[in-house]
């Protein structure tokens, strides 16, 4: 093992961790940036940089890529050619295979591979096991459907230098690829949207032989094009810089290259686009920043190399544990995108001017364009382009090609209670006894590293967690769960099955030689499971069984942290890239990936727990990628207990839902240090409106259960779970929207609101679903008012007052926020649906009567909204055991409607045991807010349903001093799943 540098205090003080893990832990310090490489200390960054210095310096620059016209052929929504790479020195040319894909779905790829590593036709260093090709798996990995080929795409013009073919819904959609350079300019409606290699800064490092000459001396971690950037400026570079091709060498570490430099890199332009979004994890603002420096820029390309970053810190391009590698751009009405389809290290320029060719000349507002430049380590060059035009199309598209957010448990949508750790079974026990004490609803408590026999994952300390079935009956008595943590580093020590098995089976991540990979994390020694390996998969399965991973039952699910993976003595506390994995593909290819491929295997394992059992898995994960939506739930990791990490976690968990995966939250309280207590009820009272919504702490951490605030705080907090649990339908209802079609679950005023330009960069507001609720969570100390900007004309009540809030559209609305109120605003003409009896976990409000809140919009006239229900656990779902409604208020035919919302009859649904539950669960009341003042003199209301027609109750409450007039019809009594209409006339 060799550790040294910068990295040598951090080791220490895990090791220290590791000998005496109680309190021994040194507390907070802020992340070491130098313990992860800046673009200067990552050899292809460096070099891409380099070279888009150069190319966007000269005046004479020209790509050296062109299709060879002959070579090209369009056939069924295909054209496919090769590209010539004429090197440097124009010695050599290089044949790199494009293909450009034009799908049914209006969606165009672009593929570049390179043919001599296609054929296997290179030499490896090292006598290197690797795989010669370019990885080329990633989409067995990510890609679930969308990709039918469009065979109506047809070529519109042609010749010798171009080829326009038009694709798409009613063909609106125009692709024209220029052969020399190679470039490809997308239009839609006749208009340029997207460019690619416009800049000509497409870069594919070719294969080439190792060369021997003298080196020119460079510092560790150092590049020589740091050294040179100076001298270069302005003039031709006399040849590549060649120092980081054949080894790089990074905190103490090695990495021995044996493919040689291998990097992609490509310019794609968003034209008259001046806002993107996306790319995710990073702790940086929704619409994401320039990168190349100058005023309040950043001066290092957004990073996507999943890692556990220590502490990270805000405001940062840095690099966290998860990557998705789609962006959005957006301008007033219309989003364009794209998704970069690489699993290796990638990095991401973005500048924003005027002139393609001067990005960082910024020139009027309507003209401004953002371009960037995508640049990975290793594998295809493989882009997918999405011409939108709303935000929506965007996420649809993309979710028809990754996939979509699984419907969740119900249960996971209720509040989480971690900490790192409950130290035994009474804890436990304790806790969730303490939190019916103090009537704080909660679904789920979850256990950490500790519960384990020293760090061996599916066994349990024999001295403190001794009945942990006894443990998980008393939770399930309320219909409560247990999540306990299992990491992919199994301890290698004697006398512990897992690692027996994992080594005599040959499931484990192999390092460079191809033997077994050995390295650091919690339990010491470790080595790793190859979650790519089917047999892997197959084999971890079998430790999930109930009769094999004894003291897990039916509400025990899972937690999937360190998957990065965290390595604590490997380069940037992960894996070496010269690690070999399943199929011999090496680390660097796969790395982006890995955590999505354990997370999936243990999504896999919960499925298959036992036989017959078929119910959706909830399984958390720290690392992710694009597709990872599909198996869980995903956390931003450990954040701090401060103010600044509070108001970071929305632009955080909004940049989630707009690349595809939603059902992400923050720890609530912060994972690091202790809360004061005004900061962790605000932080309850945001969390609360996270798709994921858990709060954690670290194990130094003071204790705080939120009914140890004490007043006012306990009561505040309680309120705020008890606001979340009240409006679990309507997250529910969410989340299955996003299933559907991939909208986020939480929505961002350039989501909602594509027109409106002024809301393009705000992100410390949101929608939640399709509600019409509008959350400004208070995220700064001693702050009692906030000001809400309004993105609309329509009226706006104040959700726990229902006071019309004076304002206007494009202006703001100062809101009211002493402690016990999350500022929470009722956008008129919604339909929303809740569940109003406190409980103390979402299973005991299973057959509780629904509550629907109707919001009358300014002029009176509609109002709508849906609600969908089902049991919340298996799939029986797909087969139409569910309820979706769909209400429709009338003002005009003064009614309130429900019907099915997808438009099935009745009798065409055999209903299951869940459905016919359902038969009994009805509308308790329904409040009308911003009630017609007309409605005064009314006491009742007509009723009708299922061949009846009945009375009900109706109070009205006229309007005063700001507030709107309501009225509350009460015990409506007509069946939740059928059709039923109010008569208000
Ligand atoms: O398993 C311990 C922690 C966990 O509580 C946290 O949520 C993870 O992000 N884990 C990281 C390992 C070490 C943290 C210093």
């Amino acid at each position: 093992m060799h550790v040294s540098g910068p990295r040598s205090s951090r080791w220490t003080a895990y090791l220290g961790l590791l000998s005496a893990l109680s309190a021994a832990f040194a507390p907070a310090v802020a992340v070491k940036e130098h313990d992860f490489k800046k673009c200067h200390q990552s050899g292809f960054c460096a070099r891409n940089r380099a070279f888009a210095d150069h190319a966007l310096a000269s005046d004479t620059w020209q790509s050296p890529y062109n299709i060879v016209p002959e070579s090209g052929a369009f056939k069924d929504g295909q054209y496919q050619a090769v590209i010539l790479k004429t090197s440097n020195d124009g010695s050599e040319t290089v044949r790199l295979p494009v293909t450009v894909s034009f799908l049914e779905s209006g969606t165009a790829r672009v593929t570049v591979d390179e043919e001599k590593r296609q054929k296997g036709e290179i030499e490896l260093r090292h006598n290197s096991k690797a795989r010669k090709e370019r990885y080329n798996e990633a989409e067995q990995w990510v890609i679930v459907g969308g990709t039918t080929l469009d065979k109506a795409a047809k070529v519109d013009y042609e010749d010798k230098t171009q080829l326009t073919v038009k694709y798409g819904p009613s063909s609106k959609f125009e692709a024209t690829i220029k052969f020399s350079p190679f470039s490809i300019d997308f239009k839609r409606d006749g208009k340029t949207q997207i460019k690619i290699n416009d800049q000509g800064l497409l870069n594919v490092e070719h294969w080439r032989p190792k060369i021997d000459k003298p080196e020119p001396e460079t510092k560790e971690g150092e590049s020589t094009e740091e050294n040179k950037a100076e001298e270069a400026k302005g003039e031709e570079p006399k040849g590549e810089d060649e120092s980081t091709w054949w080894e790089e060498t990074f905190g103490g570490n090695i990495d021995t290259k044996p493919r040689g430099p291998e990097s992609v890199a490509l310019d794609i332009s968003f034209v008259g686009y001046e806002h993107v979004y996306g790319i995710p994890s990073h702790a940086s603002s929704l619409s994401l920043k320039q990168t190349r420096g100058g005023d309040g820029n950043y001066q290092e390309p957004y990073r996507m190399y999943n890692a556990d970053v220590f502490e990270y810190i805000l405001d940062s391009p840095m690099t966290l544990y998860g990557s998705i590698p789609f962006m959005q751009a957006h301008r007033k009405d219309s989003s364009v995108g794209i998704f970069w389809l690489n699993a290796a290290e990638t990095w991401v320029d973005i500048t924003k001017g005027k002139d393609s060719k001067n990005p960082l000349a910024l020139g009027a507002k309507s003209k401004t364009s953002t371009h960037t430049h995508w640049i990975s380590e290793s594998g295809l060059l493989d882009v997918f382009v999405f011409l939108g035009p709303t935000p929506k199309d965007l996420t649809a598209k993309y979710g028809e090609l990754t996939g979509t957010t699984a419907m969740p448990q119900e249960f996971a949508l209720g509040y989480h209670q971690c900490r790192w750790n409950y130290v035994s079974d009474e804890d436990v026990r304790d806790v969730d006894r303490k939190m019916d004490k103090f009537k704080m609803p909660y679904d789920v408590i979850w256990l950490d590293i500790e519960y384990t026999d020293e760090k061996k994952y599916f066994t349990w300390d024999k001295h403190s967690f001794t009945d942990p079935i006894g443990t998980g009956k008393q939770l399930d008595s309320h219909g409560r769960k247990l999540v306990t943590i299992i990491d992919p580093h199994i301890k290698n020590v004697d006398n512990y099955p897992v690692v027996a098995e994992l080594k005599s089976k040959d499931l484990a991540v192999k390092n460079k030689e191809g033997s077994i990979f050995e390295g650091w994390c919690w339990p010491g020694s470790s080595h790793w499971i190859d979650a790519f390996s089917p047999a892997a998969r197959e084999w971890w399965a079998s430790l999930f069984k109930y009769d094999s991973f004894k003291g897990t039952m039916e509400n025990t699910w899972i937690w999937n942290d360190m998957n990065e993976p965290s390595v604590f003595n490997g380069p940037e506390t992960t894996m070496p890239k010269d690690n070999l994995h399943h199929g011999n593909w090496e680390h660097r290819d796969v790395h982006n990936l890995n955590g999505m491929t354990f997370q999936n295997a243990t999504y896999h394992a919960l499925v298959t727990r036992k036989p017959g059992e078929f119910r959706r898995p909830f399984v958390l994960t720290r690392a992710f990628f694009a597709g990872s939506q599909r198996v869980g739930a995903m956390w931003t990791g450990d954040n701090q207990a401060a103010w600044d990490h509070l108001q970071a976690s929305i632009p955080m968990v909004l940049s989630q839902g707009i690349a595809g995966f939603p059902f992400a939250g923050a720890d609530v309280g912060g994972f690091f240090g202790n809360p004061e207590k005004e900061l962790l009820t605000r932080w309850y009272q945001a969390g609360a409106f996270y798709p994921f919504f858990r709060g954690h702490a670290h194990i130094d951490a003071r204790r705080r259960e939120p009914y140890l605030a004490g007043e006012p705080y306990s009561t505040i907090i309680a309120a705020a779970l008890r606001l979340r649990y009240s409006l679990l339908p309507s997250w529910y209802t969410a989340f299955r929207h996003a299933h559907l079609d991939g909208t986020p679950i939480i929505r961002p005023m350039f989501y909602t609101h594509p027109s409106e330009e002024a809301g393009f960069a705000i992100d410390d507001q949101f929608f939640v679903g399709n509600t019409g609720l509008l959350a400004k969570p208070v995220t700064e100390k001693e702050k009692f008012a906030v000001d809400i900007w309004i993105p609309d004309s329509e009226v706006y009540y104040d959700y726990f007052t229902y006071d019309v809030v004076p304002t206007a559209k494009g202006k703001t609305a100062t809101v009211d926020a002493p402690m016990e109120k999350i500022p929470l605003l009722m956008r008129g003409g919604h339909v929303f649906a809740r569940r109003d009896i406190p409980r103390r976990s979402s299973a005991l409000m299973k057959w509780d009567e629904y509550t629907l809140v109707v919001t009358v919009p300014r002029d009176g006239k509609r109002a709508e909204g849906d609600l969908y229900v089902d049991d919340g656990d298996s799939y029986d779902y797909q087969r139409g055991q569910y309820i979706h409604r769909r209400f429709v208020f009338d003002g005009g035919a003064k009614s309130l409607v429900s019907v099915d919302a997808d438009g099935r009859e009745p009798a065409s649904v055999q209903e299951g045991e869940w459905m016919q539950k359902m038969r009994s669960v009805g509308v308790g009341k329904i409040v009308v807010v911003g009630a017609p003042a007309a409605w005064a003199s009314k006491k009742t209301v007509k009723v009708e349903s299922e061949g009846k027609v009945w009375e009900a109750k109706l109070e009205f409450t006229p309007a005063e001093q700001g507030r709107a007039a309501f009225a509350v019809i009460k015990k409506v009594g007509a069946r939740i799943g059928a059709d039923w209409k109010v008569d208000f006339s």
